[in-house]
């Protein structure tokens, strides 16, 4: 795992002041806003006054969030994505509804996102490998899609598969347990609940395809393997969802991956992470800092066993 020893020099170039004033105009819209999803803002940016690092949750660069990802199907290093995924082919797009839903369907991109309106959240992203960021996502509410399908009485989870298309994804030494797509999974009232997000862009630009275009799911509470990339399907199920790495590495991913400081991975410890661009080591936050809005999810679940 490679991480970034050294923090970020100052930004010079005006892309990134631009950056800068996208973030602080859209916090102060989202303030107004999204008053109902507290968890989705973060607190304004306090520095220390000695070193100016900042001691909240400043967002990463524009630079930072795109050159350093994880995609296998592009290759398994950081940079890998970066360099490879361009030659994924994100328009035309379609997703596929299907499953225990009465309205299922193939829908254009375009048709899918419709009619809910675009949204900026600024998440933490907290990886399974202890390394995290803060991203100003631009997306809808996974609910929205949710609700028109119509998920029937039995249905209890919804599958997803991101494309899987050899011609135009070069990684070829790895391959999940249980084969390619890369498949995840939520629980029903995971998947509706407000933060759960469908993205489209970041910093207020479409989506880089590194970072999963031309949609992929943002589940802040939860580890990032669980925020699957480039969506092509989404499958209504009454039985618990296979997914690929709790199909390829069950002792060490389970389906819930919620963040949880108090539970180890069992090669590293999870009480701490690194924030990418930062020396120093913070404290892993249970649900990542989401505890307020999702822990009654978890009510009366061992969080041990389902890891
Ligand atoms: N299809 C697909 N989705 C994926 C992955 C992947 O390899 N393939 N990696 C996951 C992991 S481990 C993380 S941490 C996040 C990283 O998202 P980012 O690169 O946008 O920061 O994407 C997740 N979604
Ligand atoms: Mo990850």
């Amino acid at each position: 795992m490679i991480i970034r020893s050294k923090p970020k020099s100052q930004p010079v170039s005006s892309e990134i002041t631009k950056e800068a004033d996208y973030v602080s105009r859209r916090r102060f819209i989202a303030g107004i806003t999204a008053a109902g999803v507290g968890a989705a803002m973060i607190p304004a940016v306090r520095r220390d006054p000695e070193s100016s690092a900042p001691l909240q949750d400043e967002p990463n660069s524009f630079d930072e969030i795109t050159s350093y990802n994880n995609f296998y199907e592009f290759g398994l290093g950081k940079e890998d994505p970066a360099a490879n995924a361009h030659s994924m082919v994100t328009s035309p797009w379609t997703v596929t509804v299907d499953g225990l839903c009465s309205n299922p369907g193939e829908y254009h991109l375009e048709d899918f996102m419709k009619p809910s309106a675009l949204e900026d959240r600024v998440y933490r992203l907290r990886c399974v490998e202890a390394w995290s960021m803060v991203i100003p996502w631009q997306g809808f509410p996974l609910a929205d899609v949710v609700r028109r399908a119509e998920p029937t009485g039995s249905a209890r989870y919804v599958a997803f598969e991101t494309l899987w298309d050899p011609a135009q994804m070069p990684e070829r030494r790895w391959r999940p347990r249980n084969g390619w797509p890369y498949r995840e999974g939520l629980r029903l009232d995971e998947a509706q609940h407000p933060l759960a997000l469908l993205v489209t862009g970041l910093y207020g630009k479409t989506l880089p395809n590194q970072n999963g275009a031309p949609l992929r799911l943002a589940v802040p509470w939860k580890y990032g393997f669980k925020s699957i990339k480039s969506i092509v399907r989404m499958t209504f199920t009454e039985e618990m969802p296979a997914t690929t790495w709790s199909a390829t590495t069950p002792g060490e991913y389970g389906f819930f991956a919620n963040v949880n400081p108090q539970v180890s991975h069992p090669r590293w410890s999870q009480a701490r992470e690194r924030r990418i661009g930062e020396l120093r080591r913070r404290e892993t936050l249970m649900f990542n800092g989401y505890a307020d809005e999702v822990a009654s999810l978890y009510d009366g679940l061992d969080l041990a066993r389902w890891f």
